[in-house]
This record gives C-alpha cells, sequence and structure tokens, in this order.
C-alpha cells in the first residue's frame, strides 16, 4: 500500500491516475471478429464460442428445460435473496418514473415530454471466475419497468456449454425475453448486427473484460448506443477518527476482490486511521478465498493524508470515484460538496456491498473518471425522451411572424412559407 502525505495539489493528478490500458492490439482482433459475423452470422459466432470458450453446440438460445433445471439446482435462501434485492431495485427503480411535461409556451402553443422505452435492449453478463448474477437484477429489472419489449441477455458458456444457474434464474425471473449463451466480442457483434439466433438490439449494457469494453465502442459505430464507458471497478473512503477501521477494510477489500486492476482509495484526515485500515487489511486479506486477487489491487492502492476535509472534498472531486463512501464526523460536508462520483454510501453501516446487491440502487456505475459526466445506470438509461407539440390558428400567429423573420434570416424562405402560408389561409378564413 502507497501511504502518501499531505500531497500538493499538483502531484493529486498523477497520484490519482488509473492504470491505463492500451487497446491497440485489440481493436484489430475486435474489428476482425465484427466483419465475420456481419458477414457470416451465427456460422461466425459459433466458430469464435469454439475457438475461446473451448466448447460447440447446435442451439445457442437457452431453452425452458434449461432454465428449469437452472432453477431447480438453487437453493432456497438463494432464491430467497434474489427475490429481496430485486424488490428493493424495482422499488427504487420504479420510484424514478416521471410523468410527461406539457406547457403553453405561447397561447395556443402547447409543447410537451415524454418518455419512450428503448425497443430492443442487449445486456451482457461476463461469466469468469466470479459470475455477477446480482449484475442481471441491476439492468433487467429497469428495463421491464421501462417497458422495453425485446430483452436479450447473452453471457459466455463453460465447458459444458452453460451459463450459471443463477444468471439463468435471474435472467427469467426478471422478464428477460431471450438468453443467448454466447459471451465476448462475438456476443457484442451479434447484438450490434443481428443473425439468425442473435436478435439486434439498439442499446448494449453490462461491463465486461477489455474485449468486450473496445466491442461495445465499436458497436456505437454501427449505430448502437452503449451504456458507458467501462473500466476497471474503484472505491474511494474518506474516514477520520468516528469511522471504524474494520468497516473501512472490509469495504476497500470488497472493491480489492473484484479484480487486480481493482483501484482503492483511502483519503484520511487521521494518520492513526489511517494505520490502523492498514492493519485491519493484512488481517482481513490472510483469510479472504480471493487473496491473489485482491492482495494485486491492494498492493497499487493509496492511503492519502490529507489536513482537512475541505482538501480531502477537492481530492475526491478531481478523482470522481465510481463508489465513494464517507465515515466521518462531517458526512452533511462531503454529501452536499461531492460533484463527481458514480453512488455515495454515507456512514458506518452502509457498505459498498449493499449497493452491489440488495439496497435498491444500481451497481452499473460510471468508472475511469467518467462520474465527472457520465450517470450510473437508471430507469432513463432505458428510455428516451420525445418531445410533442400543437399549435393552433391562435397560436401560430402569436409565433409566426418570428419564425418568418428567423427563416428569413438563415436565408431558408421554405421554412418561412410554411408559416406564410398558414397565415395567409387563416387571414384569408377570417375574412369570409
Ligand atoms: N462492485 C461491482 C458490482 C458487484 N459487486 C456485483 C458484487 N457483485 C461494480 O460496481
Ligand atoms: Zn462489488
Amino acid at each position: 500500500m502507497n501511504k502518501i502525505y499531505n500531497p500538493t495539489p499538483d502531484t493529486w493528478d498523477s497520484i490519482l491516475e488509473r492504470p491505463t490500458k492500451t487497446v491497440n492490439d485489440i481493436e484489430q482482433t475486435v474489428k476482425e471478429i465484427f466483419a465475420a459475423v456481419q458477414k457470416d452470422g451465427d456460422v461466425a459466432v459459433s466458430n469464435y464460442t469454439k475457438q475461446f470458450d473451448g466448447v460447440s453446440f447446435e442451439n445457442i438460445e437457452v431453452t425452458a428445460a434449461e432454465i428449469d433445471a437452472a432453477v431447480a439446482t438453487l437453493p432456497n435462501d438463494l432464491k430467497e435473496a434474489i427475490a429481496l434485492a430485486k424488490a428493493n431495485v424495482e422499488t427504487f427503480h420504479q420510484a424514478q418514473k416521471t410523468s410527461r411535461v406539457s406547457v403553453e409556451t405561447a397561447p395556443g402553443v402547447q409543447c410537451w415530454q415524454e418518455k419512450r422505452p428503448i425497443q430492443k435492449v442487449g445486456l451482457y453478463i461476463p461469466g469468469g471466475t466470479a459470475p455477477l448474477f446480482s449484475t442481471v437484477l441491476m439492468l433487467a429489472v429497469p428495463a421491464k419497468i421501462a417497458g422495453c419489449n425485446e430483452i436479450v441477455l447473452c453471457s459466455p458458456p463453460d465447458k459444458n456449454g452453460n451459463i450459471n444457474p443463477a444468471i439463468l434464474y435471474a435472467a427469467n425471473l426478471c422478464g428477460v425475453t431471450k438468453i443467448i449463451k454466447v459471451g465476448g466480442i462475438q456476443a457484442i457483434a451479434g447484438m450490434t448486427f443481428g443473425t439468425q439466433a442473435i436478435p439486434k438490439v439498439y442499446k448494449i449494457f453490462g461491463p465486461g473484460n477489455q474485449y468486450v469494453t473496445v466491442a461495445k465502442q465499436l458497436a456505437t459505430q454501427f449505430g448502437v448506443a452503449i451504456d458507458m464507458p467501462a473500466g476497471p471497478s474503484e472505491l474511494l473512503v474518506v474516514a477520520d477518527d468516528t469511522a471504524i477501521p474494520a468497516f473501512v477494510a472490509s469495504d476497500l477489500l470488497s472493491q480489492a476482490e473484484h479484480g487486480t486492476d481493482s483501484q482503492v482509495i483511502l483519503v484520511s484526515t487521521s494518520k492513526t486511521m489511517m494505520d490502523a485500515v492498514e492493519n485491519e487489511i493484512q488481517l482481513q486479506l490472510e483469510v479472504l478465498p480471493r487473496k491473489a486477487i485482491a492482495e494485486k489491487a491492494i498492493a497499487n492502492s493509496k492511503l492519502i493524508f490529507v489536513e482537512n476535509d475541505a482538501v480531502a472534498l477537492d481530492l475526491i472531486n478531481e478523482y470522481g470515484p465510481e463508489h465513494f463512501i464517507v465515515c466521518t464526523a462531517n458526512n452533511d460536508f462531503y454529501v452536499d460538496g461531492i460533484q463527481n462520483a458514480g453512488s455515495v454510501f454515507i456512514g458506518n453501516y452502509t457498505p459498498e456491498s449493499a449497493g452491489d446487491y440488495a439496497s435498491g440502487t444500481n451497481h452499473t456505475l460510471p468508472t475511469n473518471g467518467y462520474a465527472k459526466n457520465y450517470s450510473g445506470v437508471n430507469l432513463d438509461s432505458f428510455m428516451k425522451s420525445m418531445t410533442f407539440q400543437k399549435i393552433s390558428s391562435e397560436g401560430i400567429q402569436n409565433i409566426g411572424k418570428a419564425i418568418e423573420i428567423m427563416a428569413e434570416a438563415e436565408g431558408l424562405q421554405a421554412h418561412k412559407n410554411a408559416v406564410t402560408l398558414r397565415l395567409a389561409q387563416i387571414e384569408k378564413d377570417n375574412r369570409k
């Protein structure tokens, strides 16, 4: 762990630097796979599944029988836990519904804004060492509430050609309309172009490794939207003497165990707290099953001592953490002043795990400093706003002159005519 004392603001950038990744070599592979899937559809998808996942099978769509089998293997307490988490995620995202905004901007000129669901969405759920079925809830629940009518989920098959049963269970429970056993670049390409088995979607959501991240970026060049640019998961905790070192350490480690590239930072106005957290981390790390992973992330972690809360807040806003835990005597100061963070966790009894699983907030959040300009996934991520207007003859008389003058000034005669003709008609009707 790197301990840093009172860094001057000119050094913050380098201290808070995220690991940069070179994507050039990946990009070529991604482009090739996209081209092959666009040209050969399912045949190409199957070839890549064989090559990368080491498995081949006829039907890549998960059947009802497979879902039933998965449901049967899950212990009841897990099903109950998922039900509780799902209910809270539903409650929080349901509450994000907004009603239409309607205003008469001038007499006879009615303008309104309404949201409509994105009709076809694709959810990517990675496989790997820790298959995160909780992410299924975070994506499928708001998609369903938004009213998306096609919700496609792609996840890589294991060596036996199966998707993790908890992923299948959650997907089925949340109303995913199609589950496809395809992972990696070929899954993103499949949802971008559509194949016989994989529906084409309008927006792709979900985490993934570097390949998936680059693939999602490439998908945008083919008119598909994505949730946000992805990067390794991050947590920044600000803690003073009112925090409990064991709790802080457990939070830092929960983020560290995600991956060796996870970013974990403690900012503190107390040197005693910093030392106590450091000790606790070592103790707790010893017995973690994912010690090897967490250890690497912790080795790159930073413990930063700063003079006071004001400096701490400036530094945190500069970093823009994905997750931000506040455990200080001045929590309100941080909560009011935080400008850049994906999700904020307040007080000793609010672990990041709560938001990862079950409190109701979404855990798909901006990393890599994107908290400065992106929101985490929320109900609006699955919708778009549309505007409507209805103008009466009175209305066009009220704003017509302004339109004519502006159109004339822009040199757009047809625009002007569209108003002039109508105003003339109204005048004619009035004379009758
Ligand atoms: N902390 C992760 C989400 C997650 N944690 C899923 C456990 N399961 C990224 O926000
Ligand atoms: Zn997590």
